[in-house]
């Protein structure tokens, strides 16, 4: 008797691991780097057009003379990619990005967002500066950067956030794209990812979180659970790409390097009203998946209200 031959199963696919490491971590880190070559040009030509020191910021004086919190982040008309739209091909073109991405939001998803991200070193932020915001959870420098500049989203770290935290009343049905244009160790202030906090959905800003060993936390969204999270750093070379859920709690530490760690940030939406990985993805999750608020560390004006950092700890 002859055995029968068993029908082979169907290869995994990029496609079913990006959804898979969604399920399980609310993030996938790719194997395979965009093309270094054009991230480090890229980079070049950003360097090129400023210089990242002290000369980003106002002077003490001229940040209290009419403090501005809201509408300093890069904006159609005020964002540096903007010129650089020619050249962006190595990342939104890239086969393995698309792949990914249409994985999780079908074939005829939207760029919602992008621009380029700075990490500030210490010694670039004026004194009288990092004074004031020591200890913020929020340490997004827009507001005391010169107007020209803020066409760059500038940090000096960020406590673990999700990005949902900008999007108030809107369904949790996009992704964060993240591209190292240069190398981050450790010391360039990585992307620190708590994976699997996305499972229990969204949570308002500052989350509870308790360090429980060397890289876990337990994390505690009050009726929608409690969970141990694994702590991911990122560290990666030129063109490393990462992308996460935008439940999915991260941030990053102040950088601790001599130089500005520079990266590509894009926010990717759904558009099809067809099932598509991220649907799979976010019924596996126990939490609320859009918050009517999304944080309660400001007062109206913008300015923090609340001083906690939770990633400093990490
Ligand atoms: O680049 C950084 O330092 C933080 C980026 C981040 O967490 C974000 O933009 O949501």
């Amino acid at each position: 008797m002859t055995a029968m031959a068993q029908p082979k199963a169907p290869a995994w696919t990029l496609s079913d691991q990006v959804v898979s490491d969604f399920i399980r971590d609310g993030a996938h880190v790719f194997q395979d780097r965009v093309d270094p070559a054009a991230a480090a040009e890229l980079l070049a030509e950003i360097r090129a057009l400023r210089r990242f020191d002290d000369s980003l910021f106002l002077s003490e004086g001229e940040f209290d003379a009419d403090p501005q919190y809201t509408g300093v982040n890069p904006m159609p008309g005020r964002n540096l990619l903007e010129r650089f739209e020619e050249r962006l091909g190595f990342v939104e073109r890239a086969p393995h990005i698309v792949e990914a991405i249409t994985a999780l939001l079908g074939e005829d998803y939207e760029i919602l967002n992008k621009k380029v991200v700075c990490g500030v070193p210490a010694k670039s932020v004026p004194e009288w500066l990092r004074r004031r915001i020591h200890g913020n959870p929020v340490n997004n420098l827009g507001a005391y950067v010169r107007p020209e500049y803020r066409d760059v989203t500038y940090f000096y770290g960020i406590d673990f956030h999700q990005d949902l935290i900008d999007f108030k009343d809107r369904e949790a049905d996009f992704l964060t794209l993240y591209i190292y244009l240069h190398p981050v160790t450790k010391a360039d202030a990585p992307l620190y990812l708590l994976d699997g906090s996305h499972r229990l959905g969204g949570s308002i800003f500052p989350h509870d979180l308790t360090r429980t060993g060397p890289d876990t936390w337990v994390y505690d969204n009050g009726a929608c659970g409690k969970a141990t999270v694994r702590q991911r750093i990122l560290t990666g070379d030129t063109g490393f790409a990462g992308m996460w859920h935008a439940c999915t709690l991260h941030g990053t530490q102040p950088d601790a390097a001599d130089h500005e760690r520079i990266s590509l940030r894009y926010l990717i939406g759904k558009i099809s009203a067809k099932a598509v990985g991220m649907d799979t993805v976010n019924a596996t999750l126990t939490g609320p998946l859009s918050l009517t608020a999304t944080r309660k560390d400001l007062d109206a004006s913008g300015a923090a209200v609340i001083r906690q950092n939770t990633v400093l700890k990490a």
